[in-house]
């Protein structure tokens, strides 16, 4: 990158970013009392591609879904523990798996009942023993849509980014991995100054650029296993795992002198602009919104002492 962007370029190359497609293999999690049944399931899944966790017990399952976080669940319908439609039910009391495709895979036949089932929170229904390649096409299929349905809730159109709810989310997931692993993190929130001044003096339009110009910046200069959001209007939010406060700070900081260099061609004259950044580092907030307001509070002391700096 040298000093002087060409913005119009740096916009192609975020929609390409933005564009590329997702080809990690779909996760199914299996849950089913019987070993036999669900390594037949496995083995059938597997040869397609596709990767599985298995569990005989489902009390386990939402601990499990947390933790594999799979595109589609098959269930058994008998099982000791409980019902497989009980489950189903737990599992979309859960807000964040309201949307995940439920299929029941059980020897049951009574057409009455399956339906029953599959109005209480399951989307299809495979009836034991299952034609391998049905089981494999349905699996595909809906585990596709619900994942492409899913980029899409997660995501704010105009940069790409997560949107402010699922950035939370995602601090909320490194939270307690931090907790759990004993390891720093680190939660930057950014904001564009003085950016009426753009609207006003540049136009709706060139805001938009802006706001783009950065979110590309962002995704191109943080790590992969850091997580980028847009928070709101022109203020961004980033995760970063494993990073104490100074160090995010050395981090961002080198990105905001970067970001002040580019110009924006324009008329009358060339536009600049900075940005404001608070971080904070995690101790024992109870929650991301803890987290956030602590990262409020330093970007307040930012823009206090005079904007284009971070604050920790
Ligand atoms: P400060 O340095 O204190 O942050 O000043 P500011 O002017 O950036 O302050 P403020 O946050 O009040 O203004 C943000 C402006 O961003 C207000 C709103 O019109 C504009 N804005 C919000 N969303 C968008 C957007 O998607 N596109 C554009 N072009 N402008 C937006
Ligand atoms: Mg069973
Ligand atoms: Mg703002
Ligand atoms: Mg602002």
């Amino acid at each position: 990158f040298c000093a002087s962007l060409d913005a119009a370029a740096l916009i192609e190359r975020l929609e390409e970013l933005t564009d590329t497609v997702q080809c990690d293999p779909y996760k199914v999690l299996i849950v089913d009392d019987s070993r036999a049944q669900a390594t037949f399931t496995e083995r059938t899944l597997n040869g397609a591609g596709i990767v599985t966790r298995t569990l005989t017990d489902p009390i386990r399952a939402l601990a499990e879904l947390n933790d594999f976080q799979p595109d589609l669940i098959i269930l058994d319908m008998y099982m000791p523990e409980c019902l497989g439609t009980e489950l189903a039910q737990v599992i979309r009391h859960n807000e964040r798996y309201v949307s995940v495709p439920i299929i029941y895979l059980s020897a049951e036949d009574d057409v009455d009942k399956q339906l029953g089932a599959m109005s209480e929170g399951g989307d299809d229904f495979l009836t034991k023993p299952v034609e391998p390649r049905h089981l494999i096409a349905t699996v595909r299929n809906r585990a596709a849509r619900a994942r492409n349905l899913k980029a899409r809730m997660v995501r704010d159109s105009l940069t790409g980014l997560y949107n402010h709810t699922h950035i939370l989310q995602l601090l909320d997931d490194a939270r307690l991995r931090a907790r759990r692993e004993q390891k720093p993190l680190s939660f930057a929130m950014l904001d564009i100054d003085h950016f009426k001044r753009v609207n006003d003096g540049y136009g709706h339009p060139m805001g938009d650029r802006v706001i783009k110009s950065l979110a590309l910046f962002l995704k191109q200069r943080l790590r992969k296993t850091d997580h980028i959001g847009r928070y709101g209007g022109e203020e961004f939010a980033v995760v970063l795992p494993d990073t104490d406060g100074p160090t995010a700070a050395m981090v961002i900081n080198r990105i905001r002198e970067r970001f002040a260099e580019i110009v924006y061609p324009a008329q009358p004259q060339d536009l600049r602009c900075t940005f404001s950044c608070g971080i904070a580092e995690l101790h024992d907030e109870p929650d991301a919104n803890a987290l956030a307001s602590h990262a409020d509070e330093a970007l307040y002391v930012a823009k206090r002492g005079g904007r284009n700096r971070v604050e920790v």
